[in-house]
């Protein structure tokens, strides 16, 4: 195969995981419970009854898992830390345990040649603190400083890239205001003051990095370009305050140091004189997790609730979800739309200017309902058409200018999918749950030969 994307020969390919959806031994070595736990249990909030109790086994598979990665030629492995398995409780007593396997896991990755790229949070909150308030209080960013800290020390020397929060706005969205994740609070627009304490967890978590020596630090933030449901006053006002909502309110504290509208921060019970300068530390890269974007229109024609994976929305918000029309799908229903990431990559740049620290997208990826393996073989043309189309939009922008330095696969295995449990199959390689056995798909064999054609050309 010779017509691949024509990427930077000295683009960064990787592939992405996280702690709860991969790792399994949730109660081994010390770990503390998380948020994620306890929501497995109760009935009814994850697809199937699924839990992340063994999830991929990775805990005591990372070695295989890394083996695979090496083979597949990554140059980055993007992984999370679990904060119950460093600070069982959230905060205090470290356990060394638990530093310990990301210790080896990093060795391990070294050995094989791959940069470690790795997030302190990627969801999975310490019981313990969440049952002191979790992110609606104001303490935990402290406590996530502290925890940053404790890593930093140990991982600062070896690991190549860091990223503090994973997708704040899912947390804030899908955790806290709605009852879609853990920890379920529906809490609706009370939410909000959520994003400002991740927020300042997150610049907090920099500077505790930094002083701990470590480097390349970025985050890693959802976004999903708004396309009006039509060209009424109405419509575009509602993608106006989504738009502000799901993609501003993150991003601008982060790489500008304001909130999007003026004196938002007031409406937080929380916020001091000084928090937003905190918020914005200088970073050295801006991760771009992409998968689709949002169509939005004004409250009355009644939310596409299909578009949300079936989450009923709160009345009385001022938007509406909207069914993107002429798409292909996933299995995941999930509109498929490269030229939005392409579009994502432009608008950014426009907003942001020269405060836009070069881009890496952190995860873009797809699940689709794969055929058990025959013969050692999972056929999934379907993935490697979208992650072609999505290299080939970065590709585009590249070539236009953007500094977009590399590309992390969601996701090297197919894992828990959340509150999909392990239905979604989103991985290059295959994992048979009975048996934990991997299968490298076709994407994994296509993605392989894409990195190692690219850096022939160099
Ligand atoms: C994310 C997610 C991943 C999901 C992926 C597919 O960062 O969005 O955290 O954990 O599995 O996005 O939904």
């Amino acid at each position: 195969m010779t017509d691949f994307p024509s990427l930077p020969t000295d683009f960064v390919f990787g592939a992405s995981s996280a702690s709860y959806q991969i790792e399994g031994a949730v109660d081994e070595d010390g770990r503390g419970r998380s948020v994620w736990d306890t929501f497995c249990d109760v009935p009814g909030k994850v697809a199937n009854g699924d839990t992340g109790a063994v999830a991929c086994d990775h805990y005591h598979r990372y070695a295989q898992d890394v083996g695979l990665l090496r083979d597949l030629g990554v140059d980055s492995y993007r992984f999370s830390i679990a904060w119950p398995r460093i600070l069982p409780a959230g905060t205090g007593e470290v356990n060394q345990a638990g530093l310990d396997f990301y210790d080896r896991l990093v060795d391990e990755l070294l050995a094989a040649g791959i940069a470690p790229a790795a997030t302190l949070f990627h969801w999975d909150t310490p019981q313990a603190l969440e049952d002191a308030g979790g992110w609606t209080g104001r303490d935990i960013a402290e406590h996530f400083a502290a925890y940053a800290s404790v890593v930093g020390e140990r991982l600062g020397d070896r690991v190549a890239r860091w990223m503090t929060l994973n997708e704040p706005n899912v947390v804030t969205m899908l955790g806290y205001a709605l009852d879609v994740h853990a920890p379920g609070r529906g809490l609706g627009y009370e939410a909000l003051p959520v994003a400002h304490h991740l927020l300042l967890g997150h610049g907090l978590a920099v500077q505790a990095l930094r002083s701990a020596g470590a480097h390349e630090i970025g985050i890693a933030s959802n976004h999903a370009p708004v396309w009006p449901a039509s060209d009424s006053d109405a419509d575009r006002e509602a993608a106006q305050v989504y738009d502000n909502l799901w993609n501003w309110t993150f991003a601008d504290p982060v790489l500008l140091g304001r909130y999007p509208v003026e004196g938002m921060e007031q409406g937080f019970p929380t916020y001091r004189d000084g928090d937003l300068e905190t918020i914005h530390q200088p970073l050295d890269w801006f991760g771009v997790n992409y998968y689709n974007p949002a169509s939005i229109g004004a409250p009355g024609a009644g939310s596409a609730t299909e578009e949300l994976g079936g989450v009923e929305v709160p009345a009385g918000l001022p938007f509406e979800n909207r069914p993107l029309a002429g798409y292909e799908r996933t299995d995941f229903n999930w509109p498929i739309v490269p030229e939005a990431l392409a579009e994502l990559v432009r608008t950014l740049r426009g907003r942001y200017a020269a405060a836009l620290p070069p881009v890496y997208v952190t995860e873009s990826g797809c699940s689709y309902h794969d055929a058990d393996p025959v013969d050692g073989r999972v056929a999934d043309p379907k993935r490697i058409a979208y992650h072609d189309a999505h290299l080939r939009a970065l590709a585009g922008e590249i070539a236009d200018g953007a500094d977009v330095r590399g590309y992390f696969a969601w996701s090297a295995t197919d894992n828990f999918e959340w509150a999909e449990g392990y239905k979604e199959r989103f991985g290059l390689v295959h994992v048979d749950y009975e048996t934990l056995v991997r299968t490298p798909k076709d994407s994994y064999h296509w993605y392989r030969d894409l990195i190692a054609h690219t850096r022939a050309r160099g």
